[in-house]
């Protein structure tokens, strides 16, 4: 290539770039003005259905051992299952270098994995910062020798890989701090803290930083509301609610605030067994944990975590999944592959996933068996695993698990159906259909045409 075309090609890749730099930086740094109403707020939500969690801080480092023992339970809460003194836990702060931490990669993974949301812990239980926060010196940026804010980097990434960013912040437990909650190995009790002063030292500014630093910020995930949660205390939650609106009035906030947020956060791993109304989010692991333990490869595969996504989806939630990074910046590359695995199948049947609506039907969901009881004296729900029904106006989206012999037999289809094609099929070539009444039949090969799990698309007039 001739010098000047290297040159002026050099040139406009750098301008390119520039433009592009503004665009991420300009979409990182204005918050969106408050939403009209609430439905206007819940939207993306709404639409996403599928989001990344991530559960990052000190604790990667000893992943799960201390001193030479394996420490029981998950990794993030070793501080305080070994009973390790502040003094110690803090010195895993020079020992923090994750050279190999890459945002985009980061981001690129998630955007592969057909999420559409991010949302990483700030400050977990340990009251460690996972950002340069100028209210505690107990920071990424400040304590260890990376000295770089890797939530700034995720949250420009993110928006250059148009995904929507968010934070999980410990509100309540801080067992870095006297008065936060939880650590009472080096402090006193819950009951004998000063734990408005915490709030109002670390907890409140804090929370503004990261309101304030990061561009728009899709949502707030609190959690263990502990001290906040009675009706006495619920005015300390309303305090982080007043933060927030005043901040980024669009800003969701998840509900583990001790105070009702936007939409309900589920039991940790909990997919409820039928559909619920309103807006909520399952949050969920790969493995038995959430920040890394080395010793937890236990991870749920691509067929298994499809199916808790459909499951999810056609009883009305969302699906956050968490990995763990480990202390070098690095997602173990099982948990990637299999969210990767999950991507494909979305890449190609993410219509029936992403804004869509619960099943119209239920039975498929499973029975109470009232032979066998719970340890509440509940009767045991057997779960169905064969199909999932989501919904869009004019369509319902059969997902098969278990390929039936010959067809596909629906009783209660309280539609006409007009009809039926696979959703992989780009043709939509019609699949030979039959209807009597409420039950419809749809022919199908001997064979699945599609991995994890098939999608036919019934097309119908009514409701
Ligand atoms: O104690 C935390 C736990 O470490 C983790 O962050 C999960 C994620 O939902 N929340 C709490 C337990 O429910």
């Amino acid at each position: 290539m001739n010098c000047r075309i290297a040159q002026s090609l050099s040139l406009k890749i750098a301008a390119a770039a520039l433009v592009s730099a503004a665009v991420a930086l300009q979409a990182q740094t204005t918050p969106p003005a408050a939403p009209e109403s609430q439905d206007a707020k819940m939207k993306w939500f709404r639409e996403a259905k599928f989001g990344l969690f991530i559960h990052w801080g000190l604790y990667c480092i000893p992943a799960g051992e201390w001193k030479g023992q394996p420490i029981a339970g998950i990794g993030e809460w070793i501080m305080n299952r070994a009973k390790i003194p502040v003094k110690e836990y803090e010195q895993l702060a020079s020992q923090f270098n994750p050279v190999k931490f890459d945002a985009d990669a980061w981001a690129q993974m998630a955007q592969d994995a057909g999420m559409k949301y991010l949302v990483i812990t700030s400050k977990h239980h340990d009251g460690f910062a996972m950002y340069h926060s100028q209210v505690s010196k107990y920071n990424i940026y400040d304590a260890t020798p990376f000295h770089r804010d890797p939530l700034k980097e995720l949250a420009a990434a993110c928006a250059r890989h148009g995904l929507k960013f968010g934070f999980y912040y410990s509100q309540s437990q801080d067992w870095h701090e006297p008065n936060g909650a939880g650590n009472n190995w080096d402090f006193p009790a819950n009951p004998q803290k000063d734990f408005d002063q915490y709030l109002r030292s670390k907890a409140e500014p804090q929370v503004k930083e990261l309101l304030t630093g990061y561009g728009p910020i899709c949502l707030i995930w609190f959690d263990t509301p502990q001290m906040m949660n009675t009706p006495e205390t619920k005015e300390r939650g309303q305090r982080f609610i007043d933060i927030v609106k005043s901040l980024q009035p669009a800003t969701l906030i998840d509900g583990r605030l001790g105070t009702a947020g936007d939409y309900v956060s589920m039991g940790d791993n909990r997919i409820p067994d039928a559909v619920v109304k309103g807006d909520w989010e399952v949050p969920a692991t790969l493995n038995h944990t959430w920040g890394f333990k080395k010793d937890d490869t236990d991870w749920k595969t691509p067929a298994d975590l499809t199916f808790k996504l459909v499951d999810i989806v056609s009883k009305g939630g969302n699906y956050l999944l968490n990995v763990g990074p480990t202390s070098e910046g690095v997602i173990p590359q099982a948990s990637q592959d299999n969210l990767r695995a999950v991507g494909r199948w979305l890449k190609v049947n993410g219509e029936a996933i992403y804004g869509a609506g619960p099943t119209p039907f239920g039975d498929e969901l499973g029975a109470p068996d009232n032979t066998r009881q719970d340890k509440n004296g509940k009767p045991v729900f057997v779960q169905a695993t064969d199909w999932r029904c989501t919904t869009k106006p004019g369509k319902l989206y059969i997902h098969i698990f278990h390929w039936p012999s010959g067809s596909l037999e629906l009783a209660k289809v309280n539609y006409k159906v007009s009809k039926a094609y696979f959703l992989a099929d780009a043709s939509h070539k019609a699949l030979k259909l039959t209807q009597k009444g409420e039950h419809v039949s749809v022919a199908l090969p001997d064979k699945a045409p599609g991995e994890l799990a098939t999608v036919v698309v019934l097309e119908h007039r009514g409701n």
